[in-house]
């Protein structure tokens, strides 16, 4: 690692936060990066419903426990992710005794004593929390997911979680977050659902939008349209799991083992114009997490196409960091020809 390269959360201390998703394991194969250029971290899977509370009499808080110690160590903000969500959510959850689906008191109980009890673990700690994650429908026109909280409870699950996750840490912002934030049938969508909650009187302090991008998609202009609706929310904007694909969403293919030059020149590209605009809109926005460190380990690894490496992110898988590196930190060096 070159003594002079700068520190990313540095160069953007006046924008926003910078942070990366971790795991136990990256925390020590990329400490140096993490330590360097990130001002927060957020636990990456071990927060998951699943993997704090694997049954309903175990919690099991080793790696959430490691990943804040660590940060609290070394001064790191940390965000947690995620309370309620349709994924990576275990069975017995929605199930009872004799194996058929709860009541919806039941369910809200088990929501309300799980959003207690991890947030209640870290409270004071823990500054932000995606609070609910994708409960909104992709496609056509409905609404919200078909999950088993819906299912179950009906659509002010999401009102409720609010509301436990508010008990559980009056002093933690709390955010709704979601994916494909840019589409606008979705981003409509996902605007109404924050504003129901604004008109119930819901505790909601900011939306999180994932930012899961590629080198091809979405274009500056609609980031730009979709920001600018965000926006009328009234709520700061947290950029909560920034990476950008070397595929299309849609592309199978599996022949490419490394990235070409053409597409490390695009992504860097991107990478560049995507930070410009952050920027810009630096008042509106809290925080910029990037989801993974580097691409020696990342969850597009192995999705949508399995076993189809990807290299989404700021540094390679050396740790060295990459054109796209450069490009988001350029402007600070006033011309930016000086690399
Ligand atoms: C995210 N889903 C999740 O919020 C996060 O917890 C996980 O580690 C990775 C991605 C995004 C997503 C997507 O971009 C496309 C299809 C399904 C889910």
């Amino acid at each position: 690692m070159p003594e002079a390269l700068e520190s990313l959360q540095q160069i953007y201390q006046d924008y926003f936060l910078l942070g990366a998703a971790v795991s136990s394991k990256t925390l020590c194969t990329s400490e140096e990066l993490i330590l360097k250029h990130f001002g927060s971290i957020t636990a990456e899977n071990a927060m998951k419903f699943g993997r704090i509370h694997p049954a309903s009499d175990r919690y099991d808080f080793r790696e959430a426990d490691a990943i804040v110690d660590f940060a609290r160590t070394h001064g790191k903000q940390i965000r947690g992710h995620t309370l309620v969500w349709h994924n990576q959510v275990p069975d017995w959850v929605f199930l009872d005794d004799d194996g058929c689906p709860v009541s919806r008191g039941e369910l809200l109980e088990r929501m309300q004593s799980h959003i207690y009890t991890v947030m209640g673990r870290y409270r004071g700690h823990i500054d932000a929390w995606d609070v609910v994650n994708e409960a909104i429908e992709d496609r056509g026109s409905s609404y919200l997911r078909q999950s088993k909280w819906l299912q179950i409870i009906g659509p002010d699950y999401v009102a409720r979680a609010f509301e436990f996750a508010h008990a559980a840490d009056p002093e933690a912002v709390l955010l709704y977050n979601d994916y494909n934030e840019t589409n606008s049938v979705k981003r409509q969508k996902m605007i109404h659902l924050v504003q129901e909650l604004q008109d119930q009187g819901v505790p909601i302090h900011g939306i999180g939008l994932q930012a899961h991008w590629s080198i091809y998609h979405p274009s500056m202009d609609s980031i730009r349209a979709a920001l600018d609706d965000y926006l009328l929310l009234g709520l700061p904007i947290h950029f909560t799991e920034l990476d950008l694909s070397m595929f299309r969403f849609e592309d199978p293919s599996r022949d490419c083992t490394w990235p070409t030059r053409e597409m490390l020149e695009r992504q860097a590209q991107v990478y560049g114009e995507i930070f410009a605009l952050l920027r810009d809109y630096h008042q509106h926005i809290a925080s910029v997490t990037l989801w993974g460190v580097a691409d020696d380990h990342t969850w597009l690894d192995d999705f949508p196409v399995r076993s189809r490496k990807n290299w989404p992110l700021l540094f390679d898988e050396e740790h060295r960091p990459k054109a796209s590196f450069d490009r988001v930190v350029e402007f600070s060096k006033g011309g930016g020809s000086d690399r």
